[in-house]
């Protein structure tokens, strides 16, 4: 995830501890290396030149270049600016004032929303939740079979109908089986298409209408870069978003959609997919992905 950013960053700071006392020329070959870096990565332009912008202006103080760790402070900089792109502090799941708590997850087709239907219900239910998976892409019966097998494999329970019953009316009924179920959340997974098609939006609509969700989650797969950041805005302005899951971080070698996506659409992400196994899956730290990004480990946060 991010390996070559990492790297190209990594490089530059290498450079710069090498320096020891560090003068305007320097900070600025720095931040012109890293700039370059960020978009190589497919980050946001816009993104990336306020990004530049303040590090430039916080590493060009005396405080900074006339302190004995000149490179250290730049380092802190950048890291501090990064977690602020990335959101700042980790974003939680908004509980419904009265259970049970609704959870919708959008998205186009192939993103990965059934999938992360199955992750995030088997994550609610390892924080002690009582999760309800609810088959509500009805597009094709083969979704509604997925959600069924992927609940069996987990031993989740699911709400199906036939694929012929709206979308809509699925919702309002699972609401109340989730009352006999006890269940504290519903995860719904909702039909998507290869592109935005206003006929999808519509249906959205309706079940956000018919569903009131705490959560209206968009689902969106990391390695289209700056198009998930189109679609994320897009679903935001059409539907209203409470939140993103960055699906195939695994594979993401240029990754900057997760550096943008926040920025441009003001909306957080709160989780991340790792890979097509059901618990590859986490909540979002954006303090423990701008670690990775600088070579820092893990260790600041653990
Ligand atoms: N590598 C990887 N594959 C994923 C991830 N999430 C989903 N997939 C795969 O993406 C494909 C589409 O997933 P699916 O859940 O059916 O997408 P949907 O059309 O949005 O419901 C499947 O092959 C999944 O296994 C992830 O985080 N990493
Ligand atoms: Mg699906």
């Amino acid at each position: 995830m991010l390996e070559l950013l990492s790297e190209k960053i990594g490089n530059v700071f290498k450079s710069l501890s090498g320096k020891g006392r560090l003068n305007e020329k320097d900070v600025d070959e720095a931040v012109r290396q890293v700039r370059l870096a960020l978009l190589e990565a497919d980050v946001n332009l816009k993104v990336v030149k306020e990004f530049t912008s303040k590090v430039r202006e916080r590493s060009l103080t005396n405080q900074v270049l006339q302190s004995l760790t000149p490179a250290q402070q730049v380092i802190k900089i950048v890291h501090e600016e990064l977690i602020a792109i990335l959101g700042g502090k980790q974003s939680w799941l908004v509980p419904a004032g009265h259970p049970p708590s609704r959870l919708m997850l959008v998205g186009l087709q192939g993103g990965g929303k059934t999938t992360t239907a199955a992750k995030l219900a088997l994550h609610l239910r390892r924080s002690g939740q009582n999760p309800l998976l609810v088959a509500a892409d009805t597009r094709r019966p083969a979704a509604i079979e997925q959600v069924i097998i992927l609940g069996k494999q987990l031993d989740i329970p699911v709400y199906a109908e036939d694929h012929k019953v709206a979308p809509a009316t699925i919702c309002t009924q699972a609401v109340k089986r989730a009352k006999e179920l006890a269940a504290s959340w519903l995860v719904v997974d909702t039909q998507g298409r290869l592109h935005i098609d206003e006929t999808m939006m519509e249906e959205l609509v309706e079940v956000k209408k018919a569903l009131q969700p705490s959560e209206v989650l968009l689902v969106v797969d990391a390695m289209t870069g700056q198009e998930a950041v189109r679609v994320a805005e897009e679903f935001n302005a059409r539907v209203g978003l409470t939140g993103l899951i960055l699906t195939k971080m695994d594979g993401d070698a240029r990754g900057g959609a997760a550096l943008s996506i926040k920025s441009v659409t003001g909306v957080p992400i709160k989780f991340i997919g790792m890979g097509e196994k059901v618990d590859a899956f986490e909540p979002f730290h954006p303090d423990r992905l701008a670690s990775r990004i600088l070579g820092m480990g893990d260790m600041l946060t653990l």
